[in-house]
């Protein structure tokens, strides 16, 4: 069942939980193809998130600024597909939320470790903000920061779990949000790190 967050905020607990052993075989695929990386903020900072994209775009980050890119710099070859179950999850998701339309061109992996965080940010690389991001967390839990339209706003912590997916649109899809640092256990289909998975429409 759904439960609002916040207006425009769509949490599916546990709804991925019956995928999850598939989404794991999927992302290691992916990873086989278009390996985790260090990211870094645009001023050089290095985060402590590790990251790989699949579908028409992927994300990178480093100190010529935010950007979505065709190809894997380092693997000079496109981004591989998002898979046909990653489309179908994404899509029922956001139709459970309202969204009828949601044809995602970008799938953002995510891999946490321990003590890895996200400082608060907004999502703005994408064109439409009309368009909803749907994220699906796997593995160890994390603290989610939830923040308000503006940077001064204290944070709602909310935790995020094995299987839970949420569909972040409406007034939410430019909130500020991050992650709390990751603490230290072990999950039975990750080992000891947690992924997340964003889809968005980016172009
Ligand atoms: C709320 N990822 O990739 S997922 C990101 O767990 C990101 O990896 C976090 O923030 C993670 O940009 C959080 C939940 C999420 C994703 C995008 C959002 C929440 C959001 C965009 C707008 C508002
Ligand atoms: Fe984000």
């Amino acid at each position: 069942k759904a439960i609002p967050l916040a207006e425009g905020a769509v949490v599916l607990r546990r709804y991925a939980l019956d995928f999850a052993e598939n989404i794991m075989d999927e992302i290691h695929t992916i990873l086989d193809q278009a390996p985790l990386k260090k990211m870094y903020t645009p001023s050089g900072l290095p985060m402590s998130v590790l990251s790989s994209s699949c579908g028409q775009y992927g994300w990178l980050s480093d100190q010529q600024g935010y950007r979505y890119t065709h190809h894997d710099p380092q693997q000079s070859k496109p981004w591989p597909d998002i898979p046909k179950s990653f489309m179908q999850l994404a899509q029922n998701a956001a139709a459970q939320a309202g969204y009828q339309n949601f044809i995602p061109d970008s799938c953002l992996i995510n891999c946490y470790r321990t003590g890895a965080k996200l400082s608060l940010h907004q999502d703005k690389d994408e064109r439409d903000f009309s368009q909803p991001i749907v994220s699906v967390s796997l593995g160890l839990s994390a603290i989610f920061l939830f923040g308000g339209l503006e940077r001064h706003i204290r944070p709602l912590r909310y935790r995020l779990e094995h299987g839970d997916v949420v569909v972040w649109g409406g007034a939410t899809r430019l909130a500020f949000h991050g992650i709390e640092p990751i603490v230290a256990g072990q999950h039975p289909l990750t080992g000891d790190v947690r992924f997340n998975l964003t889809f968005r429409k980016v172009f």
